[in-house]
């Protein structure tokens, strides 16, 4: 049989069209705290035909696909001009990740990308591989873009082709086309992944989260959400780099921790989503979990709810590294609603929503661990007698 090439095209041109133009819907899943939507926001497939196919029958009679696309996933996430604006880490078939924006009108579906990838201006020594951006509108009139640069360990045994090294890129821009590379993250404390810039000055310095490790995998004595303060983000030197919420035995987040997106301040402090990582006999498993801060004292934590905020549910478990959530992305609208972006299993990205008033009050009045089953057990047992005489 003649294979139509024009006629496949249109249907994998309808095909994308439905997908892209997809409603989503509210699944019926209820804690207070938040709700998540049933469909993935951006999956491989939302990518443009364009960027995959040579869309001229002549060149490509075959309708051949050139380029793929393997998974899009650990967006950065913001509203500009009045849309929602999420920057994809999209990683391709040859296993080199790169940020592509998608814009949608609300929020929780029509999400659709850009024209073309982000071109990331490169330093003396080339990223090899970039990830995981987190965008933050900063006071100095800059949007920050900081992500993982990774290139290959120059230290690694000889026959070694997998040891890397990860630190902090630095990107500059006001339109998210435009982007200024400034020199990469130079702190003391080995490799960096997870750096998150605060928003605001901070004894007028530029404040940033950092997840100090020893390894590329393994945080060793390193990690722990770190803090520190930078005097010119031209030249980012990290001073006093602490640690604020440390990794922690027999928790979430027993193995290893990190920032998600810029934190989100209310008039009861500041709220942080990080994700915690534990071992398990099937491998490690990410969760995500919040905390909060002093509105004035960024490094005074305040709340911290026990056990996760969102785990893998149902399909999330799924995908390349599966038992994996990860948030790099929230976003608070003018009316109080939250926007939590999150990719499952290195996969996809999906969307929950909830409100900063629900959030406060969910870090603020949640039991904390107690680190010792019977403590959980007392917990449980206290609301238990709260409870009794309640008439519902
Ligand atoms: O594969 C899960 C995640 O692993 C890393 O997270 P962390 O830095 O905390 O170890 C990152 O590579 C992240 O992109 C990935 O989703």
């Amino acid at each position: 049989m003649k294979f139509d090439s024009q006629q496949k095209l249109q249907e994998i041109i309808a095909e994308y069209e439905a997908l892209v133009s997809k409603k989503n819907v509210l699944s019926s899943e209820y804690n207070g705290i938040y709700q998540r939507y049933k469909n993935p926001v951006l999956t491989a497939q939302h990518v443009p035909i364009h960027w995959k196919f040579d869309l001229d029958l002549q060149r490509n009679p075959l309708l051949i696909q050139r380029i793929g696309v393997n998974a899009v996933f650990n967006a950065g996430a913001m509203k500009f001009n009045g849309k929602y604006i999420l920057c994809a880490r999209v990683e391709g078939w040859d296993r080199k990740s790169y940020f592509a924006i998608a814009e949608s009108p609300n929020g929780i579906d029509n999400f659709r990308f850009w024209d073309e990838p982000i071109r990331i201006p490169q330093l003396s020594n080339p990223d090899t591989n970039v990830y995981d951006m987190r965008l933050t509108k900063h006071d100095d009139g800059f949007i920050y873009g900081i992500f993982c640069t990774e290139r290959k360990d120059s230290n690694a045994p000889k026959g070694d082709t997998s040891s890397a090294i990860a630190n902090a890129g630095i990107v500059r821009t006001k339109d998210l086309k435009q982007w200024e590379r400034l020199p990469d993250l130079i702190s003391n404390t080995g490799q960096q992944r997870n750096v998150v810039l605060h928003p605001h000055f901070v004894d007028g310095k530029y404040m940033v989260y950092t997840r100090p490790q020893d390894g590329f995998i393994d945080v060793g004595s390193g990690g722990g959400i770190g803090l520190g303060y930078i005097t010119d983000i031209t030249n980012p030197v990290v001073e006093q780099e602490h640690i604020i919420h440390n990794k922690q035995y027999h928790t979430i987040y027993e193995l290893k921790n990190g920032l998600g997106p810029a934190p989100i301040k209310t008039n009861k402090g500041w709220l942080h989503l990080a994700h915690g990582v534990r071992n398990t006999a099937a491998g490690l498993r990410y969760v995500l979990y919040m905390f909060m801060t002093e509105l004035d004292k960024p490094d005074q934590i305040i709340a911290v709810p026990g056990g996760y905020f969102i785990a893998p549910e149902g399909d999330e478990r799924v995908g390349d590294v599966s038992n994996v959530v990860f948030a790099n992305g929230w976003i608070a609208d003018d009316d109080g609603t939250v926007y939590i972006y999150y990719a499952s299993s290195d996969t996809r990205m999906h969307v929950a929503v909830s409100t900063i008033e629900r959030l406060v009050d969910y870090c603020l009045n949640t039991p904390a661990d107690k680190y010792y089953s019977h403590e959980s057990v007392n917990t449980i047992i206290e609301l238990i007698n709260a409870n009794k005489g309640v008439r519902v």
